[in-house]
């Protein structure tokens, strides 16, 4: 794997510097949740690192990765926002050389979720939600959730994204709505 301060300026230096921002917060906040739920800090530590890195590519660059990958390829058919996560795991593992499968899916099912979300993957997708830089209706309730109830915290953040695009009209991932089903079923 590629020593973690190379990684950190490769990715800081492909992403605006209020996006860097928004990776260290969801650095902190994935270490905090960790220690707090049991997960592996030093595994949630890489995957936020890692999380966004493909967040500012033109589309048809995350499209290739996607492609050259293979294992992702329905996403191709739903909102161009769900991309950067697979291209991001992909070119995690191809560039960086990260072999760790749990870090590796933490990236790629930050933003869409999954069914069967590993306390990993939880962690990394609410430190996304909730770092202190994020402001949107509904965030505070998300954090004060956190500190005591991770799964209620994290169904409050689909809950809030699947709000979101019925608002807007969009097309809802079914990936999304699995994991929100997922949290209910599977307390
Ligand atoms: O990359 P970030 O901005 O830090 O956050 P993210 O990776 O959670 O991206 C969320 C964006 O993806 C948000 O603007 C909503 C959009 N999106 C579009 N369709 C879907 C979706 N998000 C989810 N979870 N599910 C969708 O179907
Ligand atoms: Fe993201
Ligand atoms: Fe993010």
């Amino acid at each position: 794997m590629m020593d973690k301060q190379q990684m950190i300026e490769s990715i800081r230096s492909g992403m605006p510097e209020r996006r860097w921002q928004h990776v260290q917060g969801v650095i902190s906040t994935a270490i905090v949740l960790a220690k707090r739920f049991g997960a592996d800090p030093d595994k949630a530590e890489l995957a936020a690192i890692l999380h966004d890195l493909a967040k500012y590519w033109p589309v048809d660059r995350m499209e290739e990765a996607i492609r050259e990958e293979g294992a992702d390829l329905g996403i191709l058919s739903y909102d161009k926002e769900l991309w950067h996560a697979p291209a991001g795991a992909y070119i995690s593992r191809r560039d960086y050389g990260v072999t760790d499968i749990e870090v590796l899916d933490a990236v790629r099912y930050h933003t869409s979720g999954r069914a069967g979300m590993t306390l990993l993957d939880k962690v990394v997708c609410l430190a996304d939600y909730m770092e202190p830089g994020r402001d949107f209706p509904g965030v505070d309730g998300i954090r004060e959730l956190a500190e005591n109830d991770l799964d209620a915290a994290l169904r409050a953040g689909f809950d809030s994204t699947i709000r979101f695009l019925l608002e807007k009209g969009k097309v809802i991932y079914p990936l999304t709505l699995a994991a929100r089903n997922d949290l209910i079923r599977n307390p």
